[in-house]
């Protein structure tokens, strides 16, 4: 079937190289891709080429870069490579953009994932100029059925002056009806409830909306999302995974949910597919998810029944398991539906439904602050994506890590927060291989040794007790929360000058 039947749309479709002369220097570009599924394929390429002609000429030419989250080097690498982009938000996990961060090339704005959408309507970062989105399929009416993620393309599309669409022939046909796209959103003081209910109730349209005079070119593209390979589960994921799945049935058990537990979000990795894995193979039924990403694991469990459904923004898999899913897709139609960032992340539908989130850290303190996102404080790893979004506002929100990095060279618990994404108010459960923490209803320095007890390695095990105590008795009228200031970071200053803590 032909993909564009919209004649007035047809009309503009165009090569990937006349579509990238629509954006300008000094632009900001908001483009479709979420953790590596449904971003433009072929026009940041296109766009990068022009950006190295203008350098090579001695032209200024950058962009101001927004997505729905991570893309793949065919979008932020190449932009990167360049040093096409002066500013990035949000979430970002390529390795060439994360150096150009890290470097001090591109100014990068770390803001929740269901913030970004907000703060470009209300101009937070200037006008928005071009909208680059992804879909499956332009409709003889000129909806938009978009594909493998939906992320902000609503916005963008709303939002922009020049509209550029990929319409990309490798996303399936049958992607008709798996996305829910809410149109009722309205600004302050004017905003209404969102009535969302259940994970996989539809409250929008199945598809997105353009303004045709708006769009400036239509490029045809065949070409996969990102492959999201993932290694096989090692033996810490797999002990993190026992220790939470256990505690999900004292949970039940303490009556505080049903067997068929609560919606459930993941971030994506290891540990998160070693989650799911353990999932399948216990006892719980009649599963849901409500969270970002979908990847393999979680796929797997719609696939064998053991979730009933799901509600995400986008994919993350594996190529082998995309061209499953893609075989088969018209089998998770009602079961999958994709929104809007703005409502998969949403505070109010996350806290309506209880979702359990579980995410992964860097590390946390002995307070159960937790950095998700600064190595050492300074250098920005990933983003804090939409962790904190599922954290603060879950029922129960657990963060994941193994008790080392780097062979051990690393203690993912320290006395000190070198950066705090998460605070020890959000802060429920913490999960390593060693064990399992549970900071609920503790004081600071009852946290401290729960979290040192069951959490931390052996090898740091004592020197973190030895700070604990030390701090007590340095502060005898500051015990709530005492700490060694002098000190208190010495662990990083360690890392820092002699390659370990
Ligand atoms: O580096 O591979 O070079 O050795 O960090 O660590 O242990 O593989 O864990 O893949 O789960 O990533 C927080 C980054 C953890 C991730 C973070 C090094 C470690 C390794 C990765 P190497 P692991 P993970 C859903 C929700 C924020 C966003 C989020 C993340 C690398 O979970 O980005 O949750 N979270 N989004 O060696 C120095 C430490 C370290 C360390 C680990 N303390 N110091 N290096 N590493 N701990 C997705 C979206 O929001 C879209």
């Amino acid at each position: 079937m032909p993909r564009i039947t919209c004649p007035q749309l047809a009309q503009k479709v165009t090569t990937a190289e006349t579509a990238a002369q629509y954006i300008h220097p000094g632009d900001n570009v908001g483009m479709s891709g979420f953790t590596g599924s449904g971003y433009p394929k072929a026009v940041p390429s296109a766009l990068a080429k022009r950006i190295r002609a203008a350098h090579e000429t001695g032209q200024d030419f950058s962009i101001g870069l927004f997505t729905g989250a991570s893309t793949a080097p065919e979008l932020d690498g190449v932009l990167a490579e360049v040093d096409g982009v002066h500013l990035r938000a949000p979430f970002m996990g390529d390795p060439t953009m994360r150096k150009a961060i890290n470097d001090g090339r591109v100014e990068y704005n770390d803001v929740h994932l269901s913030h970004l959408a907000q703060q470009v309507w209300f101009g937070h970062y200037g006008k928005l100029d071009v909208a680059v989105v992804e879909v499956s399929a332009i409709l003889p009416n000129g909806l938009l059925v978009p594909g493998s993620s939906v992320g902000n393309n609503k916005t963008w599309l709303d939002l922009a002056d020049r509209v550029i669409l990929e319409v990309n022939e490798w996303q399936p046909e049958h992607w008709e009806g798996f996305h829910d796209v809410y149109y009722g959103t309205r600004v302050p003081p004017h905003r209404n409830p969102i009535q969302l209910l259940e994970p996989n109730q539809r409250i929008g349209d199945p598809y997105l909306r353009v303004d045709p005079d708006k769009v400036v070119a239509v490029v045809k593209t065949n070409a996969p999302d990102r492959d999201n390979a993932f290694s096989p589960v090692d033996a810490n994921s797999e002990a993190i995974a026992g220790h939470l799945i256990d505690f999900l049935r004292h949970e039940v058990r303490a009556g505080r949910m049903p067997t068929s537990l609560l919606p459930i979000q993941s971030g994506v990795g290891n540990v998160a597919n070693a989650v799911l894995a353990g999932l399948g193979d216990s006892e719980f039924e009649h599963l849901t998810s409500f969270t970002e990403v979908i990847q393999d694991g979680l796929l797997d469990l719609v696939e064998s029944g053991k979730i009933d459904s799901v509600s995400a923004t986008g994919f993350s898999l594996s190529r082998e398991r995309a061209e499953r899913f893609h075989a088969d897709i018209a089998n998770y139609k009602g079961r999958v539906l994709l929104r809007p960032q703005e409502i998969s992340n949403h505070p109010e539908t996350i806290r309506r439904l209880g979702v359990i989130a579980i995410n992964g850290m860097l590390e946390s303190d002995i307070y159960g602050h937790v950095n998700s996102t600064n190595v050492s404080g300074s250098k920005m790893m990933n983003g804090i994506g939409g962790s904190g979004d599922f954290a603060r506002n879950g029922f129960l929100n657990f963060f994941v890590s193994s008790s080392t990095a780097k062979r051990g060279a690393v203690s993912s618990i320290v006395p000190f927060a070198s950066h705090v994404d998460h605070t020890e108010h959000d802060v429920h459960v913490l999960v390593t291989e060693r064990g399992i923490a549970d900071l609920r209803g503790t004081s600071p320095v009852q946290r401290a040794r729960r979290i040192i007890r069951e959490c931390a390695h052996p090898d740091y095990q004592d020197r973190l007790l030895d700070y604990l105590d030390r701090a007590i008795a340095a502060n005898p009228h500051a015990q709530h929360e005492p700490h060694i200031l002098a000190e208190a970071l010495s662990w990083h200053v360690n890392l820092a000058e002699t390659g370990h803590m």
